[in-house]
């Protein structure tokens, strides 16, 4: 099917999918730059998963003064963040603030979802369809749309015939969900089911956790941002902001080995890093996630605090993560997680031990037992970093699928270019670190790269730019063998599309640390956009 412009459709220099960080920092640079956009966007407003992550809890486990844009010093500095991890609502009006500060909505559309994209060879342009029929062509289109943005709901037979409430985690409704006096029963505890099961169980009569995979999860050790600590954090803001451009979030790094330590050193270097919260613990050591031995120190660390926690041991033990390496799942950072199975109000269903027959209309069986419920929280997930971007019908040159192209599994040059595809670029998308560094430090990279790319493009009087087979090939088997030389491919995790039935297992994002791979990305740059195949303009074609 060839889409067919009506003459009407507007032209831009730029269109981007999506009006969350990574797309409304495309906007900013692009506009910039000279260049007209336009941005699509599904949602009512700005934020991306922060506009439709409002679930009791969610908050961002990277600390508030390193999840912030670092591309203007002006709104680094007056933005006022008030706890170490801010909650969803703060995260949302910062991005309403950028919005805002820099004018941003006046190329958005809103409530404008995507289904076309295809690219015409015969016009060098990518012409761009909405649902509502909204029809616009680009030179170059930048698929913003998020790594985790495709809720899913799990397949459990009956799901359907349930007559109470139905929420999931990443689809939450705006108005407040209440559910004082209600069963609630929440399937999942992955990082958003563990930030809102305290929270839920603090306020339903009776709460049931439906638990396949028990996860590894560390205190965040959240407390109101002191001003005098927000005032010595910005004063450095610089360093600090180089830094992790170079390792993504600003931990304490270590240069030792856990084997090369005492028990007891070992030992005390955890409960010090556990004592101060969040993701830190996980750097303690520098092998942690690339000798199982080692990992099996913290991991067996984490336990112990598990055990010590939770006063019923069966329920201990069913909470006690016991098949996969700490860290080759996201780790979660909580709030009081394990504390609250002590409640009288909660009881755990361990799903590995006994797994969830059917949903009926009023609850949930789980062999021998009925579960009554009111309201079913699923925490479950997402179709994650290939989700979004094939919820779209791609098509490239000839007419060729995204959807075909990739259904063995994605493969990118960089994770920002795909052969076929000439001027599509994807922001932290598979093959790229997204998802395992902190996620704006990726997209600042991904968009800045993108408009150097545009940039020397038209500087040089080229049109189309497109990775070709041979470099994608090689970078595919690059991601693939850095992944093998860690702990990662351990885990039934979704980096490797294991939670989705059918989905390719193949590992997704690229381990190497973000220094490395943006020298990767600059060198290849640097040398003439070595591996991309580079058309120049056509007689009479001005942009
Ligand atoms: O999703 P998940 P998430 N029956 O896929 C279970 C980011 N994030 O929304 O592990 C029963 O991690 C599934 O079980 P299993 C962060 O990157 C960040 O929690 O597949 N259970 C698992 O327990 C995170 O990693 C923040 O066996 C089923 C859970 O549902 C990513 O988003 C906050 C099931 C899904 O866990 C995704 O996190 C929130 C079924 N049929 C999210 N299907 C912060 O910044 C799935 N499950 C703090």
């Amino acid at each position: 099917m060839q889409f067919e412009p009506r003459s009407a459709a507007p032209h831009f220099d730029v269109i981007t999918i999506g009006a969350g960080f990574a797309g409304l920092h495309m906007l900013h640079t692009a506009r910039s730059m000279g260049l007209s956009v336009r941005v699509y966007e599904a949602a009512d407003d700005v934020g991306g998963v922060w506009y439709w992550n409002r679930y009791p809890g969610a908050r961002c486990d990277v600390e508030s003064l390193q999840y912030s844009y670092s591309f203007d010093n002006d709104l680094e500095q007056e933005w006022v963040w008030t706890e170490r991890y801010a909650a969803q609502p703060e995260i949302l009006r910062y991005i309403e603030h950028v919005a805002h500060r820099f004018d941003l909505r006046r190329d958005i559309c809103f409530r404008s979802r995507v289904k076309q994209a295809s690219y015409s060879e015969s016009r060098q342009r990518w012409e761009v369809e909405t649902e509502s029929g909204d029809r616009a062509t680009c030179r170059y289109l930048v698929m913003a749309t998020g790594a985790l943005s495709m809720p899913r709901l799990p397949d459990i037979p009956g799901m359907e015939s349930f007559e109470g409430r139905i929420y999931h985690t990443g689809a939450w409704p705006h108005e407040s969900v209440d559910f004082t006096g209600s069963r609630v029963g929440v399937i999942g505890t992955g990082s958003s089911g563990i930030q809102a099961i305290p929270q839920i169980a603090r306020q339903a009569e009776r709460l049931v956790v439906f638990q396949r995979t028990a996860n590894y999860s560390v205190p965040a050790k959240n407390a109101p941002l002191e001003p005098e600590a927000e005032r010595a954090f910005k004063a450095k803001y610089r360093e600090y902001r180089a830094l992790a451009r170079e390792v993504g979030t600003v931990y304490e790094f270590s240069d030792k080995s856990a084997r090369e330590v005492s028990d007891a050193d070992r030992l005390r270097e955890y409960e010090r890093r556990w004592q101060r919260g969040g993701v830190n613990i996980v750097h303690a050591y520098n092998d942690l996630m690339r000798d199982k031995a080692s990992n099996d120190t913290i991991a067996e660390f984490v336990r112990s605090k598990i055990r010590e926690i939770v006063k019923d041991p069966e329920t201990a033990d069913s909470l006690t993560p016991k098949d996969h390496p700490l860290g080759t799942k996201r780790v979660c950072v909580d709030i009081g997680y394990y504390e609250t199975f002590n409640r009288d109000n909660v009881a755990l269903v361990d799903l590995k031990k006994t797994p969830i027959t059917h949903v009926g209309p009023t609850g949930v069986q789980v062999g021998e037992s009925w579960h009554e419920l009111d309201a079913l929280v699923c925490a479950t997930g997402y179709d994650a970093l290939t989700g979004a971007l094939l919820a779209i019908d791609v098509r490239g040159r000839g007419g060729l699928q995204l959807r075909r192209k990739w259904a063995d599994g994605p493969r990118t040059y960089l994770g920002l270019m795909t052969a076929g595809f000439p001027n599509l670029f994807v922001i932290t998308g598979p093959g790229s670190p997204s998802v395992l560094v902190n996620v704006i430090v990726g997209i600042e990279h991904h968009v800045e790269w993108i408009a150097e790319c545009i940039g020397w493009l038209r500087r040089h009087g080229h049109t189309t730019i497109e990775a070709t087979r041979d470099a994608e090939d090689r970078w595919v088997q690059h991601v693939n063998a850095a992944a093998e030389r860690t702990l990662y491919p351990m885990a039934n995790s979704w980096f490797l599309g294991a939670n989705i039935p059918g989905k390719p297992r193949v590992f997704m994002p690229y381990v190497a640390k973000i220094g490395v791979y943006r020298r990767e990305c600059q060198e290849i740059a640097d040398a003439g956009y070595v591996g991309f195949d580079i058309r120049p303009a056509q007689p009479g074609d001005s942009r």
